[in-house]
């Protein structure tokens, strides 16, 4: 297939492309402002907002008092209330929204609402939750073989913790909705949310009306990384409560500061693991406890507890393996979906317990990341039988083409002859299930129109938010139908057109939203196919359509593909298509948690070289070299952006990006002068992709693996990468498993003795 560039660059570039912000609002539009909660727990003993609604240009203020359905937002379990009533859980919870003509006087009436709360215990960690038993829900176990047995006979033992910190999404836009009134009671919220369609189910409940009177419309995102998965609700149906009351548009955008205090993060994890080898460094078994920091209240937490589960082993078979996770109730902010959706941290720490076993026994991680690799066959901790297995393959490709034997000689010489920086070197592979872990979530649908001009309009539930689906997606029907892809458009996503989505997520959003379209455009193009037969008075099977004309037997006809589409509009044929696509083969069982959740598994390995200031903690990558399993990309320099993208990502959340809470919950990096992440400084400045030469997989949509998230987890290389710096200047140093390694951690790391 051709390549294609992004058909939104142009846009982007010069500013046209349209975002919540831009939209030319109506006459009469309102502006929406939350008042949060200051404190992150506590009864509410007084609140005054008389004053406030007292104040020039303000309208009104709403509490949970004026929903007139169900104060309950809560998406996998209904734990969370829109407005807060008596309790609040968290500082930033939403208490009151104030809605006035200008954002200038909302902004003044925030400032004088008054509050009255009677402090609770704040809890910030979470294993000082699970000691109060504060849970989100029941704990899960995964199982294989039995770790505890194994343990006995294996010649090598070793446990330790692990830390990995939330991270700030910091999608360049903003939470956001603007909602206007329709008639007959109905809305229309124009939205930056991943997920159309849980914004209309929340605000049909909230509101206390039908879904059918909601249309929710997503133009393109300023970026989600999942923090627009489940998080873009609260926002949309605030405004929509005030629309449903006032009966004006309504526009309500978080400010960067009330966004960052307001929605929940990456989850930090604090683990536990235990890990035997035999002699010859096959991991027999392996024990891991996952304690997550959920939040106050459960969001998507248990969904990526469960992907954590399905991780633990990462590119590994381990025979023995027994992987725990509690969701803990804290008073932060709700979690929520972040690219890898708890993916990173299960990996983090079978990397770190490779790492640990490592030191221990005096060898390097790589050789015993490379005799456990997975191989074809094996069974992953779940249940699922890996077949198609690249593991080995991108290792030894990596291996390979980047010659590692020549890159890590040229760090130990360098270490040799250089005292104040040191260099390390790490690998890093992958492997990421493809697929909601949740089987009922993989499906799609697609609704293609051709117009009788024989121009072609596509609406999908796929949501463009930076990664290019539209552009793929374009590219698919350009493809099927052989036409010329300035006369295909991508619609918005919109309910009312394509309706019961799935959010865009778990990397899959073009493989089912593509499938489906590819139905649609087979169902058009049989149609089609048919009509030129009967005119050509030849058999369907000869008839082909390339480059917008009709071939017979690879031969030019006189049909055009305008003609034939006249032709098919006259013989009255359907020229429209609404196909639904739902994932074949995959299953999972939860009362055994065993299954086979995952259409396929994407792979990749990746080598990281970073060089330590030992004199001040500093550090840069040198190169990052990947070999990653594209299956066969079917838009090279779309798929190179997401992988190196994940990539600053990843090293981001290793390396730099540290959320931080004081002991009362307030969100103390709430600005980007407190909250680093990665400039194009701090990512390496060799950054080289391979693709892995492969056949591709059938279950991705045109052999073209999914490409969003699993590039993400090559950034724990980085982590290593540094760590073993610091133990290649300080023979004392005790490895640390406590991400983000920032260059604080590095020099403390470098002078301990
Ligand atoms: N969202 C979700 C996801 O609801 N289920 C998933 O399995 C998932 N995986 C990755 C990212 N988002
Ligand atoms: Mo997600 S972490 O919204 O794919």
């Amino acid at each position: 297939m051709k390549s294609m560039t992004n058909i939104d660059a142009f846009g982007h570039v010069r500013g046209e492309s349209l975002f919540i912000d831009d939209i030319v609002i109506k006459q009469n539009s309102l502006f929406a402002l939350v008042f949060d909660s200051p404190k992150a727990h506590g009864i509410i003993k007084h609140l005054e907002i008389s004053k406030a609604e007292k104040i020039e240009d303000v309208i009104k203020i709403f509490t949970y008092k004026d929903i007139p359905g169900e104060n309950q937002i809560g998406g996998l379990l209904p734990d969370e209330p829109l407005l807060a009533e008596n309790e609040v859980h968290f500082a930033g919870q939403p208490i009151a929204l104030i809605i006035a003509t200008s954002e200038k006087s909302a902004k003044k009436a925030r400032s004088i609402i008054e509050i009255e709360i009677d402090e609770l215990p704040i809890i910030t960690g979470a294993k000082e939750a699970a000691a109060k038993d504060q849970f989100i829900n029941a704990p899960r176990t995964v199982s294989l073989g039995n770790a505890d047995k194994a343990f006995n006979n294996c010649e090598y033992v070793f446990e330790d913790d692990v830390f990995t910190n939330g991270q700030e999404h910091l999608y360049l836009e903003t939470q956001g909705a603007y909602v206007e009134p329709m008639e007959n009671g109905n809305i229309k919220i124009t939205s930056s949310t991943q997920g159309p369609t849980q914004v209309q189910k929340a605000i049909a409940k909230v509101l206390g009306i039908g879904m059918h009177k909601i249309e929710v419309d997503v133009i393109r995102l300023g970026g989600g990384f999942g923090g627009k998965e489940d998080q873009a609700t609260p926002w949309a149906a605030l405004a929509a409560l005030a629309t449903y009351h006032l009966k004006k548009p309504v526009k309500l955008i978080l400010s960067r500061h009330d966004d960052l205090r307001m929605t929940g993060k990456r989850h930090p994890y604090e683990s536990n693991f235990k890990i035997g080898l035999s002699k010859d460094l096959k991991i027999i078994a392996f024990e891991a406890a996952f304690y997550q920091n959920s939040g106050a209240a459960a969001d998507l937490s248990p969904a990526i507890a469960e992907r954590t589960l399905f991780h633990a082993t990462n590119s590994y078979f381990i025979e023995n393996v027994k992987t725990t996770v509690y969701s803990c109730k804290t008073n932060l902010p709700p979690n929520t979906a972040f690219r890898g959706f708890g993916g990173p941290q299960g990996m983090f720490v079978i990397e770190a317990a490779i790492a640990k076993a490592a030191h221990e026994i005096g060898v390097s991680s790589k050789e015993i990341q490379e005799v456990n690799l997975l191989q074809e066959n094996d069974e992953l901790s779940f249940g699922q039988i890996m077949t198609q297995v690249e593991a080995a393959n991108v290792w030894r490709s990596a291996m390979r083409q980047f010659d590692f034997k020549q890159l890590s000689q040229e760090v130990a010489t360098f270490n040799k002859k250089s005292s104040d920086f040191k260099k390390g070197i790490a690998l890093m592979p992958i492997c990421f299930g493809i697929s909601f872990t949740n089987t009922p979530m993989n499906h799609a649908r697609a609704l293609v129109h051709v117009y009788q001009d024989g121009s072609i309009g596509i609406s999908t539930g796929a949501v463009e938010m930076g990664q290019g689906v539209n552009t793929k997606l374009l590219q698919i029907a350009a493809h099927s139908f052989s036409i010329n892809p300035d006369n295909i458009k991508l619609e918005t996503t919109n309910t009312t057109r394509v309706a019961n989505t799935s959010p865009s997520a778990a990397s899959s959003t073009a493989d089912l939203n593509g499938k489906a379209l590819l139905k649609a455009c087979v169902a058009i193009l049989t149609r089609l196919k048919k009509v030129a037969a009967k005119e050509l008075e030849v058999k369907e099977q000869e008839i082909s359509i390339q480059n917008e004309w009709v071939y017979v037997k690879e031969i030019k006809s006189s049909l055009s593909w305008k003609d034939l589409i006249l032709k098919a509009m006259i013989a009255r044929v359907a020229l429209s298509e609404n196909a639904h696509y739902a994932t074949p083969i995959i299953h999972y069982d939860k009362t055994i948690e065993k299954g086979h959740p995952f259409a396929y598994h994407v792979y990749g390995t990746a080598i990281i070289t970073s060089t330590v200031d030992c004199i001040r903690g500093n550090y840069t990558f040198e190169s990052v070299k990947i070999v990653h399993d594209y299956g066969k990309s079917m838009s090279k320099g779309i798929d190179l952006g997401q992988v190196e993208g994940a990539l600053a990502q990843g090293i981001g959340w290793m390396t730099m990006e540290e959320i931080a809470y004081d002991e009362q919950g307030i969100l103390l990096s709430n600005a980007l002068s407190t909250y680093k992440i990665p400039d194009i400084f701090s990512v390496a400045q060799d950054i080289e992709v391979l693709p892995l030469e492969t056949q591709g997989n059938e279950m991705a949509v045109l052999k073209s693996k999914a490409v969003g998230e699993p590039p993400l987890m090559y950034g724990i290389g980085a982590y290593f990468a540094i760590q073993n710096a610091i133990q290649a200047f300080n023979p004392y140093y005790k490895l640390k498993f406590h991400a983000p390694m920032t260059p604080e951690k590095v020099l403390m790391g470098l002078y301990q003795y």
